[in-house]
């Protein structure tokens, strides 16, 4: 009590210096402005200028984080971030207090509007200090936690996950080992997190309903799409791919089962999680060995041949590179070379995840990807060089606008690159395969590998804010995060735990974007949405043959049309903008089904003894009496 009177005075003295806006510096502050139309637009241009300061401020603090996690990194991190919210927070309330709605109404660039209508939304002072404090430093230990947990498959080993554990998860055929691997990797990564992230989605909620939102994952999906029925269209769509699904999922469970036997596989029921050679069993192409149609042709996965031509990371990116300079498209600048992170450090923990960086300084643009000789992280080197060029094609637009016309359409370009190298054809161009046969039967094994890399993940991409969009309305609580995650991979996926979980785990959190907090719905859209960009840029380069067949490599046409999609940012609706530059305003499946048309019909004649699905109840696993005594490794 006396202490607490004692520091008053203190207080009062400090109180300006505690307040929000007052910490930043003179000049990241909001100057003077007149209820005038030439000062609204002097505004967005000085809020421009100083955001292009702030956020590189905050990019690099961030940066140096994730590249090297120290305890003083996150410490300076977490205060960066709270600059930045100081920053928004101040611009914002200037926004709304000198400039009425009446004002903005009256602007003639509807840009300005929806540019100044963005930063009102951040005018609220939505938490209190001490709590956007917590919520920051949460964020950064989850991250932190996901990124330096290791296994340990026997004493004195261990075993991280961008190395031994995708590894393992790829290529063993061991059921136990898979097993240990997989539950090892949940429980490790997992369990420390869930108390983090119950705390997480409070105080983030609170925020977003401080802001005008019925909770997080509402304010989310207003990114994506302002139309009321966006959940809807993502149910719609999910139900129109379904059917392809279901025959891909029979189609692998049958060959599980040839493989790990009916002591592990029912074949009426959902698949194991563990065996689909992927941690999350979000993609299936790694085990494509054991389903190859036609085993007599060239191989479509060229892993061993990038391994054999001595490939390394530097060169994985510049042939990336090269594809999207043949397009007319922009090269990597000096600063990506310099700056980027391509190769995991043995110095130092980093968060390997592969992740794309705008610094919004209009020069410096990243990469941080821990590469591996693989053709799986060659397709990665496309998807994260897709947002670099993204990044470098909008870099002049205002900083509000410096995003995907939806988040879908940022995930989409660079695995719309990778459909075109991916061909076999375009893989005999640049020589990572020897014969440029094109037959029915090597067409049939490309396909099949397509789908499990694309029609696999449709159910995953859709499900995980699914689970997400719950945990935020508190339809899910804590108590059933792990059931209603069960519920939904089941239900969606067809997969179940291998071992029996109950809530003591929480087996979201073993996934990346859970911890770190990013959107997944933009996946979903994007494995969309790359069909059709691919249909139309294909009938751009002129191609003729099976949309499957096509590769738009140096196609100066083609590359003409993706400019017009990503240069304006996200400064036009993308409704507008995908009709003028492909013809349509709708993101659907059809380019996706009229691709995979080939194979589809192929599965539909192999699985056509085979039950397709499962039932929609929660299928138990099988017991661990059913287990040998050891499961270790
Ligand atoms: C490998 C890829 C993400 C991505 C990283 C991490 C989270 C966001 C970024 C953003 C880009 C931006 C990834 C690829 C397909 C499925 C999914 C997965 N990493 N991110 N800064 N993928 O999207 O590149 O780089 O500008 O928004 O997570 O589950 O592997
Ligand atoms: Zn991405």
């Amino acid at each position: 009590m006396a202490a607490g009177q004692k520091s008053l005075p203190w207080l009062i003295f400090l109180w300006p210096l505690l307040g929000c806006s007052c910490a930043l510096p003179e000049s990241w502050l909001p100057g003077e402005y007149a209820n005038s139309t030439s000062d609204v637009l002097r505004f967005l241009s000085d809020f421009n200028s100083t955001a292009e300061e702030v956020f590189s401020f905050a990019v690099s603090a961030s940066w140096n984080f994730e590249t090297n996690l120290t305890d003083y990194n996150s410490k300076v991190q977490v205060e960066a971030f709270l600059e930045l919210d100081d920053f928004s927070e101040a611009w914002g309330t200037k926004a709304k207090t000198v400039f009425p709605d009446e004002l903005i109404d009256s602007l003639p660039d509807p840009k300005d509007k929806r540019l100044i209508g963005g930063m009102k939304i951040l005018g609220s002072a939505n938490l209190q200090k001490h709590e956007r404090e917590e919520l920051n430093i949460i964020l950064s230990n989850m991250s932190r936690i996901y990124s330096t947990v290791e296994i340990s498959p026997q004493p004195n080993v261990s075993w991280s996950l961008d190395s031994e554990i995708d590894e393992t998860m790829a290529k063993s055929r061991s059921y136990n080992l898979l097993l240990f691997t997989w539950e090892a990797w949940h429980n490790t990564a997992g369990v420390p997190l869930k108390k983090l992230y119950s705390r997480f989605v409070e105080l983030s909620n609170k925020a977003s309903r401080a802001d005008g939102f019925a909770d997080t994952g509402a304010w989310w999906r207003s990114w994506d799409d302002d139309s009321e029925t966006f959940e809807q269209d993502m149910d719609n769509l999910y139900k129109t791919i379904q059917p392809l699904y279901l025959h891909l999922h029979a189609f692998v469970r049958r060959k599980l089962y040839n493989q790990y036997g009916s002591k592990y596989i029912n074949l009426k029921g959902p698949i194991p999680a563990h065996l689909l050679g992927n941690m999350w069993a979000q993609t299936w192409n790694n085990i494509y060995d054991l389903m190859i149609p036609f085993p007599g042709k060239v191989n479509v996965d060229v892993t061993d041949e990038m391994v054999r031509q001595g490939y390394n990371a530097t060169h994985m990116f510049r042939v990336a590179e090269e594809f999207f300079t043949s397009l007319g498209l922009m090269e990597m600048p000096k600063e990506f070379w310099e700056g980027s992170m391509i190769v995991k450090p043995n110095d130092r923990d980093v968060v390997c995840h592969a992740s794309a960086w705008d610094f919004y300084n209009r020069k410096d643009f990243r990469i941080k990807q821990c590469t591996k000789v693989t053709m799986d992280e060659f397709f990665t080197v496309h998807h994260e060089m897709g947002h670099i060029q993204y990044y470098l094609q909008y870099k002049n637009q205002p900083v509000g606008f410096r995003d995907g016309a939806n988040p879908g359409f940022h995930e989409a370009i660079g695995d719309l690159m990778a459909l075109s190298v991916s061909t076999p054809k375009h893989l005999h161009k640049i020589n990572l395969m020897k014969s440029a046969e094109s037959d029915e039967e090597t067409n049939l094994n490309f396909l099949l590998n397509m789908a499990l890399q694309k029609i696999a993940f449709l159910p995953f991409g859709y499900l995980v804010d699914l689970w997400r969009w719950g945990v935020f309305s508190e339809k899910t609580p804590p108590e059933r995060y792990n059931a209603d995650w069960w519920y939904l991979r089941t239900k969606y996926q067809g997969i179940c735990p291998p071992i029996r979980r109950t809530e003591e785990q929480f087996d979201p959190g073993a996934k990346f974007h859970i911890p770190n907090n990013t959107p997944y719905i933009r996946y979903f859209v994007s494995f969309i949405l790359q069909f059709q960009l691919h249909e139309k840029l294909c009938e751009a380069a002129n191609h003729t043959g099976p949309l499957h067949t096509c590769d738009i490599y140096r196609s100066k046409e083609a590359g003409t049309i993706l400019k017009k999609i990503l240069e304006p940012g996200s400064s036009r609706p993308w409704p507008e903008l995908l009709q003028e530059t492909i013809g349509t305003n709708k993101i659907d499946a059809s380019s996706l089904m009229k691709y995979f048309d080939p194979v589809i019909r192929w599965l539909e004649k192999q699985n056509v003894n085979e039950t397709l699905g499962w039932p929609d109840f929660m299928w138990l696993p099988p017991t661990p009496e059913d287990y040998p005594e050891n499961i270790k490794a």
